[in-house]
């Protein structure tokens, strides 16, 4: 841990909130696990299990008429947003009480009353839409941040530069949060980029940027507000890249034969929630019991999200034409 709670002056009240995002986050991705081994979740699957800390770090942090757009690999940045795990998991059942009445499903989540405007399954199609967003706020004087959430492999993709240019010139209040794993799908970051500090490449487009150890839920929160702050101060866009690993494979699909065993290790001493619960313990703010509490009551909350994804109809034939327009 590079900084203490105490250093940071975290209230243990919202130490233990945010071990219990992460915790929850990664139940929930590991019901998902379990349940579409059961065949209750189809289509492609995308744990963020290992990465935990970047979005519990960051998107506590926003204010309520902030807003988020994202990739495919989103459950967590839904959660850590606030986002009901019930209906989330109904959403991944393709049930109607799910967050788009199981339209949407793993990839595409989205509910507009949390400004959590989507995950997008096109690599880099987030970009141009966060973009917009900015620009939609700077023209109605909202106020707001749109946090752009984005992989390793979204960065030589087109829009990433064309974003990046529009961002800066016209001074957006996008914050551009590359979350790099190390890999896109099975491809390594040095096989596919010819500069690997990717953080500078913002550099070209007057951006500032920052690199930051997205293993490390406190170093990734200090980061995060700073970065929060420059955006809500009207200067423009920032770049944020936290450095991470997923601990499964790109998709369900994936045999992980790309990297080996050893490697997996040394990144799993880095496991946020592991450390953070180290720190917690270290800091003697919190008890076992509290720890133990907090568990318990992610437990039960996932009991309560399959219980409901399961319960809930999938939604009538004729409701496919509902939606598609908005006034
Ligand atoms: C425009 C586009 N090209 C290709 C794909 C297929 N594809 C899906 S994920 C992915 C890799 C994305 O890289 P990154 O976000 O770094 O990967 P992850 O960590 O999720 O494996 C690719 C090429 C796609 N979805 N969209």
């Amino acid at each position: 841990m590079s900084m203490t709670l105490k250093e940071m002056w975290i209230a243990k009240e919202v130490a233990l909130e945010l071990y219990r995002k992460m915790v929850l986050i990664r139940r929930f991705e590991e019901k998902c696990a379990e349940m579409y081994g059961r065949a209750k979740i189809g289509g492609f699957l995308h744990l963020y299990i290992g990465e935990e800390a970047v979005a519990t770090g960051m998107i506590p942090l926003l204010q309520p008429q902030d807003t988020i757009v994202s990739h495919y690999r989103e459950h967590g940045h839904a959660i850590a947003r606030g986002l009901d795990t019930k209906r989330l998991m109904a959403e991944l059942f393709g049930r109607s009480g799910g967050t788009s009445k199981g339209k949407g499903g793993s990839m595409h989540l989205f509910d507009d009353s949390k400004g959590f405007l989507g995950g997008y399954a096109i690599v880099g199609g987030m970009m141009p839409v966060a973009t917009g967003i900015g620009l939609a706020s700077n023209y109605l004087k909202t106020n707001s941040v749109c946090l752009c959430i984005f992989g390793d492999g979204a960065v030589n993709q087109g829009e990433f530069h064309e974003s990046f240019n529009l961002a800066s010139l016209w001074k957006l209040p996008v914050l551009f949060l590359l979350e790099n794993n190390g890999f896109g799908m099975g491809t390594r970051v040095e096989r596919a980029h010819a500069g690997t500090e990717i953080f500078h490449l913002a550099d070209a487009f007057r951006i500032p940027s920052e690199k930051v150890d997205g293993m490390d839920l406190l170093a990734m929160r200090d980061a995060s507000q700073r970065a929060i702050d420059y955006v809500r101060s009207g200067k423009g866009p920032f770049f944020l890249e936290a450095m991470c690993y997923r601990f499964r494979g790109h998709s369900m699909a994936d045999p992980v034969a790309y990297r080996n065993k050893e490697e997996e290790e040394l990144w799993k001493r880095k496991d946020p929630i592991a450390n953070f619960r180290r720190e917690m313990e270290l800091s003697g703010l919190v008890t076992p019991k509290m720890i133990a509490d907090v568990e318990k009551s992610v437990e039960d909350e996932m009991a309560e999200a399959v219980q409901f994804a399961d319960a809930s109809p999938p939604l009538a034939p004729e409701a496919i034409y509902d939606d598609i327009y908005k006034e």
